[in-house]
């Protein structure tokens, strides 16, 4: 049973996380409430200026398709209105949420196709770098490939699958096929270049350019076993980035894997050293 939003709202304010939990509905979605600043709406610029001039060589071109086809550069988007276009190109919506949710809403929310976009925005004094996901990292990040089909289709399938394999004692694995794909994620199709499309890589100015053009970022080829098992770390750079040869590639093996057999197999080993594999 998924934790109360009081519980949780009071167990989030002791950590000091920025997001205001009280106002949540059960599902810990909240309204957007586009009040925002000058301050804000000029931060909003500064970022998305500066990242574009990164993912325009860098990203994969599903991602700029997606950015093309959702306009959100001008200005904070209006999660419904971009809610309104998403939905007539794969069927997701966006979700306003205070920031990091539990598992069980989370999954559960990406299983209905609607994506949790927390609702503020980063201060002038962190552009570089911020500890939570806030809306620049959920929102630039993570929506404009929700409009590739068959990613879309996958993290569906991640909500499905990954709140199933959670009950059972995955959550760890789980939270890694979700960091190394929808967060750190490269792909490489036949005869084309290096790209990347996780959302941690399309709002990072400095891992960007570090995980596809820096002769020390460590490439490993996708393998859905092996990326479950492998640890990560949340405040550095990645000592692994998987690489994909295709979204088909990842959505196959993620709908034709036997999680509960994965698990089972590797959830009292030891995780493998990104560093080493
Ligand atoms: N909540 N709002 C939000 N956004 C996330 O990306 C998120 C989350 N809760 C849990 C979570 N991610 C990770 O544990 C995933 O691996 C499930
Ligand atoms: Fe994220």
């Amino acid at each position: 049973m998924t934790i109360s939003v009081e519980a949780y709202a009071r167990e989030c304010a002791a950590q000091g996380l920025r997001g205001d939990y009280h106002a949540c509905q059960p599902d810990f979605t909240v309204e957007q409430q586009y009040d925002y600043s000058a301050e804000d709406q000029e931060v909003w610029r500064t970022l998305c200026d500066r990242q574009t001039k990164l993912t325009a060589r860098l990203a994969h071109h599903s991602y700029l398709d997606g950015v093309d086809a959702l306009g959100l550069l001008d200005r904070i988007p209006d999660f419904h209105e971009v809610s309104e276009r998403l939905r007539k190109l794969t069927g997701w919506e966006i979700v306003a949420v205070p920031g990091l949710i539990p598992n069980e809403p989370f999954f559960d929310h990406l299983a209905n196709r609607r994506f949790p976009v927390t609702n503020w925005l980063r201060s002038k004094k962190e552009l570089d770098y911020i500890v939570e996901p806030d809306m620049f990292h959920d929102f630039f990040g993570h929506v404009p490939i929700l409009s590739q089909p068959v990613f879309a289709d996958f993290m569906q399938l991640y909500g499905e699958k990954g709140a199933a394999a959670v009950r059972i004692g995955g959550e760890q694995m789980v939270a890694r096929l979700y960091w190394y794909t929808a967060e750190f994620g490269l792909m490489q199709e036949e005869g084309a270049a290096l790209k990347a499309f996780g959302a941690g890589l399309m709002s990072s100015f400095s891992e960007l350019q570090f995980a596809v053009e820096s002769p020390d970022a460590h490439h490993v080829p996708f393998d859905l076993e092996t990326v479950m098992r492998t640890a990560y770390e949340i405040d550095k750079f990645q000592r692994a980035y998987f690489v994909l040869p295709s979204f088909a590639a990842l959505r196959d093996a993620f709908e034709t894997a036997d999680m509960a057999a994965i698990v089972a197999r590797w959830k009292d080993s030891p995780p493998l050293d990104p560093s080493a594999i």
